[in-house]
């Protein structure tokens, strides 16, 4: 079997999505999520540009032969747009040989090890009480866990609340330049135990509950917060401290035990070596889309089992459906699953990737269809064109940058 085909597919129904199709000269197709929110195009030109002419007549079951030569041939290693595409192709190629084998992707990599996959959902207020009853709409929604994410008074604009809607859901700035929160530490740190406890208060000690401090605090004031949340056991604090420095969470592991969860923004089994190797962490959150595939996360997940960490593959709206169903694959199958994260997607994305994957009972389930299980709508995907979006950018009171 030959690839003949190598194409990328940009569509924005609500949001941006990047995907990759693979066809043989048998017929079969493989898809990739490429997505890099806010940077879109720089993965569709690597892709365009640079990769998918490589791909023409290689042997499409040659996974790992073709990872490695996308990896270490552009000498060039890493970074987000690099392994976006290099993800995209690794999932297409995966897709398709399960296809070829008539198997869904999980029973390719080892067979189910669990009956469903565990989710949190996220809860967000501008304050309290609109948190409590966001809280309360996830559990009607069936999610077994909730991330909680507050207004802090003072502040117009925060991370995970004013850019949601309220169904969790992150709302999309298409828009020519970002759109700018502003930030508080020492605000920030005030409030958020008060959170934890007025939730707890009102839903008991049972409920797992998750925080995502987005990489704004040092590594002292990370360590104060988790001290802080300690009485309310969270389930984990999450990337607490801006990612690049791994020796910052060596404090922040020595003076709190509340569980730390980090990696959504890594690349590569190198940006965790010294979070793993020491134990310095309790989940590993890289989705399959921006660490190179489900080849490289499935090596991720077996190191870090060897020290008892376990998988949180990050599941925001901005991973497609295709880069979910990769994720409900690999979470059906390894061992050391911890949870998903899962929001999903909005009615039209749903029906632009047709998706065999369930959420039933706040649980997912990747199905039984071949491959991964996703089924692009091309022209549906046509009808909703790109459309230029950014991130927001984050600014301290006196006009500061600060990590968003
Ligand atoms: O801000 O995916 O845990 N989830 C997150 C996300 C990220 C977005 C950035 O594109 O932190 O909401
Ligand atoms: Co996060």
């Amino acid at each position: 079997m030959k690839i003949v085909d190598a194409k990328v597919v940009v569509t924005s129904p609500g949001r941006n999505f990047v995907t990759l199709k693979l066809t043989t000269d048998e017929g079969l197709t493989g898809l990739g999520d490429a997505t890099l929110n806010g940077r879109e195009l720089a993965v569709v030109s690597y892709l365009t540009d640079h990769v998918a002419p490589l791909l023409i007549g290689l042997d499409p079951h040659r996974v790992e032969d073709t990872w490695q030569s996308l990896y270490r041939g552009a000498y060039w290693r890493r970074g987000p747009v690099t392994m976006a595409a290099i993800a995209a192709v690794d999932v297409a190629l995966w897709d398709i040989k399960a296809k070829a084998a008539g198997l869904p992707l999980y029973q390719l990599l080892g067979g189910a090890s669990r009956e469903r996959i565990g989710t949190y959902g996220h809860a967000n207020g501008r304050d309290v009480p609109e948190l409590l009853d966001s809280v309360r709409a996830r559990l009607a929604e069936g999610y077994p866990a909730v991330r909680i994410q507050s207004g802090i008074p003072g502040l117009k604009a925060v991370y995970g609340v004013t850019d949601t809607d309220d169904t969790g859901a992150a709302v999309l700035h298409q828009q020519a330049r970002p759109l700018v929160e502003d930030w508080d530490t020492a605000a920030y740190l005030r409030h958020v135990p008060a959170v934890f406890e007025a939730v707890r208060a009102e839903f008991g000690a049972e409920l797992p509950l998750l925080h995502d401090a987005h990489h704004r605090l040092t590594p002292i004031q990370a360590a104060r917060l988790g001290k802080d949340l300690e009485p309310y056991r969270p389930f984990w604090l999450e990337d607490c401290t801006p990612a690049e420095n791994q020796e910052a969470l060596r404090l922040v592991r020595r003076s709190t035990t509340t569980p730390l969860a980090v990696g959504e923004v890594f690349n590569t089994v190198y940006d965790y070596q010294a979070l793993i190797t020491e134990q310095l962490i309790d989940y590993v959150r890289s989705a399959v889309t921006h660490f190179g595939g489900v080849t490289p996360l499935r090596k991720l997940f077996d190191f870090a089992a060897q020290y008892q960490i376990r998988s949180a593959i990050h599941g925001p709206e901005d991973i497609s459906p295709v880069g979910m169903a990769a994720a409900v694959h690999l979470d059906l199958a390894v061992h050391n699953f911890g949870i998903q994260e899962y929001s999903g997607h909005s009615p039209l994305t749903d029906a632009v990737f047709r998706h065999a994957y369930t959420f039933t009972d706040g649980h997912l389930h990747p199905g039984e269809e071949p491959g991964i299980g996703v089924e692009l709508d091309e022209e549906l995907a046509a009808a909703h064109p790109y459309a230029a979006a950014y991130l927001p950018v984050n600014r301290l009171h006196d006009g500061t940058v600060h990590d968003w």
